[in-house]
């Protein structure tokens, strides 16, 4: 279909010459005005003239295959940057499959704003039928942190504004911004169109805690016999690494990094106690949650994971969060930086001391366990067999070591949990996961953006399945040629390749194809494939890739006997008359 005449078809700068502007530059130059530099989005009717605005103004546009993958790289640029992704859809389906990505991103506390050309209202509202037709804003509003629609082109300075100090202040989050058709195309005079502009000052602002809240936190630490803490994502998101690492090192208060939280303080501090998770769980009697929800993650809280008796400090930014599980003794609300710093100022803070007991109680059992895992990585392979995890991330391990700037994207059952525990992290923030929904697809979207927004090489490690659910994205990384490895963990199912199906003739519900070459799919865009069969052959396709900083996939066959069902969340698959 043609698209609609506006000034938006001439060439770039023309509109300013004539004294008039539209909503398609209204909404570049709002987004201009507020620090955005990178739009992630997928075109077609009506914002395909909003791309090419965007970029002729100096934003660059990533288009992808999917809405998803472009939501969810536009959500993992806010995780990494603290500024809102933006991602920019069509009406309809296409605005439904990003906000899958925009409500992943409300969920894991990720500032996002998907913008969405949509149709026109007085068709929509009384079901007319109109191409891609759907109430966009009634359907996002449920599922996103706040949602708001620009009904006029002198409105888009607003909009963009309140979806800007919306995602970005508090609890960060998604926000939807609907903008039908008829305003993108709205002409007004393009002084008025200037002078509606916003720029938003101090999008998230500090939050202190009150005094007494840290008292009260700093009581409980110093007379803790076996304080922990432990770091979520929103620790990670907060960007105040110096200030977590100097209050953990001059209280020597033991810490558990949650999945990306890994590398705030880097995986062999230690102070870590990721290889003693159970018994830190079970024995703390006072935790301090920092940025993280005592959530399925962490089991609630609940015994018998955690003491029954264990008091919880929680630094949250949201107040609402608090008590959502367990009783929370002392609160501190606020920003993460400021709550820290505030407890680094307090004249408390040098009574609090993790008792020696403790720490080598928590030190003697994370040697036993490190051990155990050093065991099981060196083991012989089993030469009649393909090779299984362990060996496979040996090797993705020892080539890491050599380049710890690589940020590391992962997702998959199997492939998520052994990676998540036998690859250390020394960065903050280069670590992106499936997160707190535990969502497959999000692998590509969020590798195109950690090497759109921070340069640097990316390695996903992908279980077959979850690598399905953006493999197309592979185009779109050969095509703006970014330096991302992708590592398939090729066991040719979801959690473990089944072969034989004794309940019917077609390939069991867990199947995929175990002969998939998935490193033919990037080589048919131009990129460089392997197949892998042993560890050597992957160390030296990894130490390859990243060296090129081209695009890479890497095809590893693995043991299809190696896995289990739902990786390490088997009991949460309901039982019912009988095991299936
Ligand atoms: P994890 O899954 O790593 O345990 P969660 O996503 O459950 O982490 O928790 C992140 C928490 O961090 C959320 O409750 C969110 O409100 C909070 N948060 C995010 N940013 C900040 C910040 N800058 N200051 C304080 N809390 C924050
Ligand atoms: N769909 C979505 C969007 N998210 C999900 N989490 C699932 C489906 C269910 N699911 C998981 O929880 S893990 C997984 C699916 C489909 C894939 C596991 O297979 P894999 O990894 O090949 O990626 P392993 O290494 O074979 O276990
Ligand atoms: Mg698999």
């Amino acid at each position: 279909m043609a698209a609609p005449h506006t000034l938006a078809n001439q060439p770039p700068g023309t509109d300013q010459a004539a004294g008039k502007t539209d909503g398609y530059h209204l909404i570049v130059d709002a987004l201009k005005l507020n620090g955005v530099s990178t739009i992630y989005g997928l075109v077609g009717i009506p914002i395909t003239d909003l791309a090419r605005v965007a970029q002729a103004s100096g934003i660059r546009f990533l288009g992808f295959r999917h809405e998803s993958a472009a939501g969810h790289a536009a959500a993992a640029a806010g995780f990494l940057t603290g500024k809102p992704g933006v991602c920019l859809t069509v009406s309809g389906p296409g605005f439904l499959n990003g906000l899958v990505a925009l409500a992943n991103a409300t969920t894991n506390c990720f500032p996002m704003i998907q913008i969405a050309g949509s149709s026109d209202r007085s068709i929509i509202d009384l079901k007319r039928g109109d191409y891609e037709e759907l109430d966009q804003f009634a359907v996002a509003k449920t599922l996103v942190k706040a949602a708001y629609r620009v009904d006029r082109a002198q409105d888009i300075g607003l909009g963009v504004a309140r979806a800007m100090r919306t995602a970005t202040s508090g609890r960060p989050g998604g926000v939807y911004l609907d903008i039908p058709a008829a305003v993108l195309g709205e002409v007004l005079d393009a002084e008025a169109g200037a002078a509606s502009l916003r720029q938003v000052v101090d999008p998230a602002p500090r939050q202190m805690p009150a005094a007494e809240a840290v008292d009260r936190a700093v009581a409980l630490l110093a007379a803790a016999q076996r304080p922990l803490v432990v770091l979520g994502k929103g620790a990670a998101y907060a960007q105040a690494d110096d200030a977590i690492r100097q209050f953990l090192e001059s209280t020597g208060i033991p810490f558990l990094p949650m999945s990306m939280a890994k590398g705030l303080l880097p995986d062999d501090h230690p102070q870590s106690v990721a290889a003693a998770r159970s018994l830190a769980l079970r024995d703390a009697d006072v935790v301090m949650l920092v940025g993280a929800r005592l959530n399925w993650l962490l089991s609630h809280g609940e015994a018998p994971h955690w003491n029954p008796d264990a008091v919880f400090i929680q630094v949250d930014i949201d107040p609402t969060e608090l008590d959502s599980n367990q009783p929370i003794s002392a609160p501190l609300v606020g920003d993460i930086g400021s709550v820290i710093d505030a407890l680094n100022r307090h004249d408390g803070a040098a009574r609090i001391d993790a008792p020696k007991p403790w720490r080598e109680a928590l030190a003697a059992k994370s040697a036993d366990n490190a051990a155990k895992m050093a065991a099981r990585l060196t083991a012989p392979a089993d030469a009649t067999r393909p090779m299984g995890f362990y060996p496979a991330l040996r090797a993705v391990r020892d080539v890491l070591a050599e380049h710890r700037d690589v940020y590391l994207v992962n997702e998959g059952a199997n492939t998520l949990d052994y990676t998540r525990n036998v690859i250390d992290m020394h960065l903050p923030r280069h670590r992106l996961d499936c997160g707190t929904w535990g969502v497959m697809g999000i692998g590509l979207g969020y590798a195109i953006a950690a090497a759109v927004e921070t340069g640097q090489p990316v390695m996903a490690v992908e279980g077959d399945s979850a690598f399905g659910f953006s493999g197309m994205e592979m185009e779109t990384v050969c095509r703006y040629r970014l330096p991302i490895t992708v590592v398939v963990f090729n066991n040719g199912g979801i959690y473990r390749g089944d072969g034989t199906n004794p309940a019917s003739a077609d390939p069991s519900p867990t199947t995929l194809l175990r002969s998939t070459r998935y490193d033919r799919l990037i080589e048919s865009f131009g990129g460089t494939g392997h197949l892998v069969t042993t560890p050597a052959e992957l160390a030296t396709a990894l130490s390859e890739a990243i060296a090129s900083r081209k695009p890479t996939l890497i095809d590893c066959v693995i043991d299809p006997s190696d896995g289990t069902e739902s990786g390490h969340l088997t009991s949460l698959n309901p039982v019912g008359l009988e095991k299936h």
